[in-house]
This record gives structure tokens, sequence and C-alpha cells, in this order.
């Protein structure tokens, strides 16, 4: 059986970088196949993501084409983008240009804990900050629990260090538009070239410039992806869950002993208080209610579609579109299955 990893997707073709342990010879000519989905993956609803193991079922080697007849099970998945069986996420995120805001850096730190995912956080553009800056901004940093890494692909600064960790597994680049992720991956493959674009100086943000997904090889056996930038993750994270996704209270986590407490009013609660992003933590609670909320709103619809729907005996199974609210699974429920679980159409 041939294996392989699906490293982009174009139009409806699925680039697939094969697992030949050897270079390609005259048996295996080539180490690519662009493929298409086998028609019964498509009728069972099973979606194929970037970062995808899956299996190629009649290749054609001279026409370096192929057929994915089976995806094999799924470790993760990441939200946005979909990215499958992500080892690690590196966030990049840049000290300026645009300007650095605490509470979206905040966001996107919740977002990637919800998900279970080992994050390496970057601070990108490194040459644009004093050495000040940076020290006061690390040290914060760490107090919220991480270890950060400076980097500037004007310097060089962080890239070696970055480039070790990269050596092995799938390494997703995400943050939002204009950080850098791009000019880094230009910097960390050069042979890449691929485009990277100026921060708009009216709006001191990002023009989207990457517009799709994709994995390049890096090192003996790494795989680094490319993603297009983003304003703002959703937290979609369950409201108890939701202290969980800030590592500086796991060191006095303890000093709760309630085991439904939202750390908020309760008495003798000894996480709420005056830890930098207590703040941030509320207002995030009150957007995971609302998600609770709207997922549960749903849920009932769902119900009552279908019993409507049951009247008359003329009901027709038809498998349901699942729209990016119902897809977030709680942290809880994270280590259950993946594969094949998820159905909401390709990200962008
Ligand atoms: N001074 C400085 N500028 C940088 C650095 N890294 C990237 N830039 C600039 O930042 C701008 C945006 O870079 P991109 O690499 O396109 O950013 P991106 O994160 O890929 O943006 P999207 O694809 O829109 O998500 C470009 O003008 C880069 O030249 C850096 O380390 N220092
Ligand atoms: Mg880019
Ligand atoms: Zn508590």
């Amino acid at each position: 059986m041939i294996t392989g990893t699906v490293l982009s997707l174009q139009a409806n073709y699925y680039r697939v970088g094969l697992d030949l342990a050897i270079a390609p010879d005259e048996t295996y000519p080539c180490s690519e196949l662009l493929c298409i989905r086998r028609a019964r993956l498509k009728k069972t609803g099973q979606m194929v993501y970037v970062g995808d193991r899956i299996e190629v079922e009649e290749p054609d080697w001279q026409g370096a084409r192929g057929a994915i007849s089976g995806i094999l099970p799924r470790r993760n998945l990441l939200e946005r983008p979909m990215v499958a069986n992500v080892d690690r996420v590196v966030l990049a995120f840049a000290l300026a240009e645009p300007q650095i805001d605490p509470y979206q850096l905040s966001r996107f730190l919740v977002n990637l804990e919800s998900q279970d995912l080992e994050v390496l956080l970057c601070m990108t553009k490194r040459d644009l900050v004093t050495s000040e800056f940076w020290h006061s901004w690390s040290d914060r940093l760490k107090s919220w629990g991480y270890n950060p890494l400076a980097i500037s692909v004007n310097t060089g600064e962080g890239l070696p260090e970055l480039r070790e960790c990269l050596s092995a597994g799938v390494t997703v680049v995400t943050g939002q538009s204009g950080v850098g992720k791009s000019s880094l991956i230009n910097y960390l493959i050069p042979d890449l070239n691929i485009r990277v674009h100026g921060v708009s100086a009216k709006l001191g943000t990002g023009r989207h410039t990457t517009r799709h997904v994709e994995l390049f090889a890096i090192g003996d056996h790494g795989l680094l992806a490319d993603t297009p930038g983003f304003t703002q993750p959703t937290l979609n994270c369950d409201p108890i869950d939701l202290i969980d996704c800030f590592p500086e209270v796991q060191d006095f986590k303890h000093s709760c002993q309630f085991r439904d407490c939202l750390h908020l009013n309760e008495p003798d609660c000894g996480i709420r208080g005056d830890w930098e992003r207590y703040g941030h933590y509320c207002l995030f609670l009150q957007e995971a209610f609302a998600y609770k909320t709207a997922q549960e709103a749903i849920a009932t619809a769902d119900k009552t579609l279908k019993s409507k729907s049951g009247h008359g005996g003329t009901t027709k199974e038809e498998p349901r579109l699942v729209t990016k609210s119902h897809r977030r699974r709680s942290r809880r429920s994270n280590h259950q299955q993946l594969d094949g679980s998820y159905q909401e159409d390709l990200d962008n």
C-alpha cells in the first residue's frame, strides 16, 4: 500500500508527498503525486485536509497522478486553518508593525491552548524595537507562562534556535496578517521564495498576502506550513475548561478546591485575583458562555427539526454539513477519535 501526506490543495487536486524510503527511481519515478479524492470518501463525507496521512491507489507514475482511497486516523486537527496531525504551532506575533496588542496576543494563545496544541511563541521584527522594549515584553510573557523567542529576518536573531525546533514533525506557523510568517518561512527555506507583502502604512495592519495552506519540507524530517493571517480567533472553549488555557495559573491551581468553580465570585476561590491576565480570563469566559448557549440552541433546533421530519415517514437521511460552531470539542473530549468526524468544508 502506498501512503503519503497531503501537502496542499490545488483546485480539486491534492498534492501528496509519498512516504518512499528511497529516492525516486524507475519503479517509483516521482516523490509527489497529484491526487483526486475517491467518490466513496466524498459520499461518506470524509474530508481530506492538508497534513492528512492518506492511502493512494492506482498511481499513474508517468503522469504523476493518483487517487486518495483512505484517510489514516488523525491525531488532531487545527481549527484555523484546518491542518491535520499538527505537532506544534509557531505563533508569530510582531513586536511592532502592527503595534503589539496584549489582548489579541492573549486571545491567540488561549485559542491554541484550548486545542491542546504545543505552542512556540515567536515575537517577530525584533530589529524594530529597542532591547528595553523586548526585555520588558519577554518578562511579561514569562509571567504568562511562556518562554518567548525573539526573531528577526533582517538580523537573523533567534532563527538558528527556531530551526532546531522544526527539524521533525509538522509545524504550522500562524498569526495575524503582516507579522512576517511568510518572511520567516522564506528565511528558513531559502529556495522557496514565497510572496510577502508590506504592512499597509495607512492602517498599520497587514494586507492579506498568503491565500492558502501549504506544507514545505524543512530539515531531514520536518514539514512547515505557511498559512494566511487572520485578525482574531474565536474562543469556543467550554467555560469550565477555560482556566486550563492559562499556563500561569497551573502553579496555584490547587488554591481553588471547587470542582465546578468558575473563579468569579465564589467565596474562598484562590484563583480569582491579581494576576495580570485575570481580566482577560473574565472577558473570555463571557465569550465561552455565549458560545455554549449558541451551541445548545443549535442542538435544540436540530432536535426539533428531526422530530418534525419524522412525521409522515418520508424522511430522507442526508449527511448534515457541520458548521464551524459544531466542530469545536471541549478540551475533555479532545482525546476522542478525530478521524473522519469533522465535515466542514476546507477552510479557505
Ligand atoms: N523589520 C522587519 N520587517 C519584517 C520582518 N519580518 C517580516 N517583515 C516585513 O513584514 C511585512 C509582512 O511580512 P509577511 O511575511 O508577508 O507577513 P505574513 O505574516 O506572511 O502576512 P499574511 O500572509 O498576510 O498573513 C513585509 O513587509 C516584511 O518585509 C522582520 O523580522 N523585521
Ligand atoms: Mg504570508
Ligand atoms: Zn475557583
